[in-house]
């Protein structure tokens, strides 16, 4: 284990092997790592803390994702928001010093309309509204709307793969396209867009799949790369799985950070709810996600009710425990910083 640390720490790369073998660590390898990827991370990035809040502005979809909540054939019931109300609530999220609104939504088909027209002119107005950062989350949407989407102002654009083994992702993403998935990507920094990748951990997906998966994150290039443990949902057909406990996220939260040391990396707050949040700073973590504000009828993904109506994903709340281990919120203008500083990089592709 410290030899392959050793080697990463050197700029060497590490082989499939080695990152198989940092996954298998046992519990006293895994404070280990968890360790050093916390030093990286302060390194990096001292005490401060990004923070984002989420809008999951529409939860219809026309797809059948075999882990979600919200796919179509979901008997639910859905929302849409008004771009007013999505323009309010990002207003909010600025005023109360948040770095960035994630515009999500389900693969609506009204959303996809005449070229993606809504989503365009949700995210203008957005753009017109707030100075904070802009993540837009709205799928696989077709090549042409990559670069409206940037210049209506967006100014990430995630879309997770979940895993790298094609068989496991025909039997999640059911009727979807493997090598579309991971193209979208591409597009959005072809128009000058960052980009997020994300890992689901807890599918049956094993050792060689996650070492895999992030391997990949290196040649890739994704500003922001994630790992989320599967969350088993009433009414899909992974409803009876047993629910996975987090481990294998933080160990990807810890791993990453090690190979990857200036991504930004998330701690989502739509898994263990607050009650994860700390594990997955103290594994490495530069970032909070999904944080929602209370009463505003909006849900999460993985946990679509969890810690919301009692304000635990609020951002007081968030702030309030950052502040307890010793973190802080980073400021509006460190993140546009950081941000500037990527795009930068970004450069030719
Ligand atoms: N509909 C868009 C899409 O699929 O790209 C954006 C929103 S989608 C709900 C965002 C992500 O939430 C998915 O890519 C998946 O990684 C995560 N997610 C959805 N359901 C989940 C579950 N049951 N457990 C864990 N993560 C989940
Ligand atoms: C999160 N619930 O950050 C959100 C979501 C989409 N870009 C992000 C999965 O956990
Ligand atoms: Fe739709 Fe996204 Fe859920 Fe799949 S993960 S069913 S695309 S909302």
């Amino acid at each position: 284990m410290q030899k392959i640390l050793d080697k990463s720490a050197a700029g060497e790369e590490l082989t499939l092997k080695d990152v198989v073998r940092l996954f298998s660590a046992d519990p006293e390898e895994r404070e280990f790592l968890f360790e050093t990827a916390r030093k990286i991370r302060d390194r990096e990035f001292g005490d401060k803390i990004f923070t984002y809040g989420f809008v999951y502005f529409s939860t219809y979809c026309r797809n059948d994702c075999s882990f979600c909540y919200f796919r179509r054939t979901s008997d639910l019931e859905r929302y849409r928001k008004s771009v007013d109300e999505i323009v309010e609530l990002s207003k909010n999220l600025r005023d109360a010093g948040i770095n960035l609104v994630d515009l999500t939504m389900g693969e609506d088909p009204m959303m996809y309309k005449d070229g993606c027209a809504r989503l365009l002119e949700i995210i203008r107005a957005v753009r017109e509204a707030v100075d904070i950062g802009i993540m837009v989350s709205p799928g696989a949407v077709p090549k042409e709307v990559f670069p409206e989407m940037r210049e209506a102002g967006a100014d990430f654009y995630a879309c997770y793969q979940e895993t790298y083994n094609f068989d496991l992702f025909k039997k999640l993403r059911l009727e979807q396209d493997y090598q579309t998935r991971i193209d979208v990507r591409r597009w959005a920094k072809e128009a000058g867009m960052l980009t997020e990748d994300g890992m689901m951990t807890g599918l049956g997906e094993t050792l060689e799949d996650r070492a895999d998966f992030v391997m990949r994150m290196g040649p890739q290039g994704c500003e922001q790369i994630r790992a989320m443990t599967f969350v088993p949902q009433d009414g899909t057909p992974m409803s009876e799985l047993k629910a996975p406990d987090s481990t294998a996220e933080l160990l990807a939260i810890a791993i990453m950070r090690i190979m990857y040391p200036d991504k930004i990396i998330p701690a989502t707050l739509d898994v263990e709810g607050i009650s994860g949040m700390v594990d997955r700073i103290n594994a490495g973590a530069n970032l909070i996600t999904s944080i929602v504000p209370p009463n505003k009828k909006l849900a999460g993904v993985a946990q679509h009710e969890l810690d919301i109506d009692n304000g635990h994903r609020s951002v007081e709340y968030v702030f309030k425990i950052l502040r307890d281990i010793g973190k802080r919120p980073a400021t509006n203008e460190e993140f546009r910083e950081m941000i500037e500083g990527k795009r930068k990089e970004l450069g030719g592709c």
